[in-house]
């Protein structure tokens, strides 16, 4: 099984709400489709999540009612963008199941404690590909929450102990700095713990699930649980299909 994350700056144009990229959306269902592997899709909420969520600070909790029209806005936009993941597969001719986090989450101030794993085994045995998101989700101490991707791809490695966990980003893999803005960073061909504590703590948006920084740490835990784990770039065209053959693609592996 092939555990795959499509981040938010990949699908989305991060710079401009609710932007989607509609042709790397569909190329990208088109690589899934042609693996012909079993696979569960986690996407992030780019543009159509962290604006608002960021705004009215629902990474942070339930503490006053304005943040609820907020809440609905923003599971509104992620549904939106689920639905465009959802059709694309569907159009590829791959059966996708959407797993909202919103009705099959519970977090606990912030951090994942309960995710409905069960649905997600009936349908992948069935032959469906789940597909759950970024998205607000309950919180037993503070109401609501911010449920990122990375943590639904943690407690999904956790459970399937995936062959593959390959995230795709907007850049090639990781680098020593933002290779946006500083154009002599300088690509990892691995990261590890040591390299972690190395990297600069820069981000280039607003971001209310965290930098790069916080993403790798969860990457080395997730990959703690499968098999080969690395960062490629999902606005290359041809690079998922290949990682998912395991073909040697430019990209950074997750090594623990
Ligand atoms: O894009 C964030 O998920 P991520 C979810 O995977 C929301 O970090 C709603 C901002």
């Amino acid at each position: 099984m092939m555990l795959v994350k499509l981040g938010g700056s990949v699908i989305t144009d991060k710079m401009n709400y609710r932007t989607l990229r509609e042709d790397v959306l569909f190329r990208l269902a088109g690589e899934l489709a042609r693996s012909e592997e079993s696979v569960i899709l986690v996407h992030g909420a780019g543009s159509f999540g962290h604006v608002i969520a960021a705004r009215h600070q629902l990474q942070n909790g339930y503490n006053d009612p304005s943040q609820l029209m907020a809440a609905a806005q923003v599971m509104e936009d992620v549904r939106t963008l689920n639905l465009a993941v959802t059709s694309a597969l569907n159009r590829s001719g791959l059966p996708a199941v959407s797993l909202p986090p919103s009705a099959l989450v519970e977090l606990r101030e912030g951090r994942l404690d309960r995710l409905e794993l069960g649905v997600f085994r009936r349908y992948l045995d069935l032959g469906m590909v789940p597909v759950t998101f970024g998205d607000v989700a309950l919180d037993s101490r503070r109401g609501l929450g911010i449920c990122s991707g990375d943590q639904l791809m943690e407690s999904l490695a956790r459970e399937f102990a995936p062959r593959r966990i390959i995230f795709c980003s907007d850049v090639d893999g990781v680098f020593t700095d933002d290779p946006v803005v500083h154009p002599e960073a300088r690509m990892l061909e691995a990261v590890d713990r040591e390299t972690l504590s190395s990297l600069p703590r820069s981000q280039r948006c607003a971001d209310v699930t965290g930098s790069i920084f916080g993403k790798i740490e969860t990457m080395l835990r997730i990959a703690a649980h499968g098999g080969d784990s690395m960062v490629i770039n999902g606005l290359a065209p041809g690079r998922l299909a290949a990682a998912l053959k395991g073909e040697k693609v430019p990209g950074t592996r997750v090594v623990v």
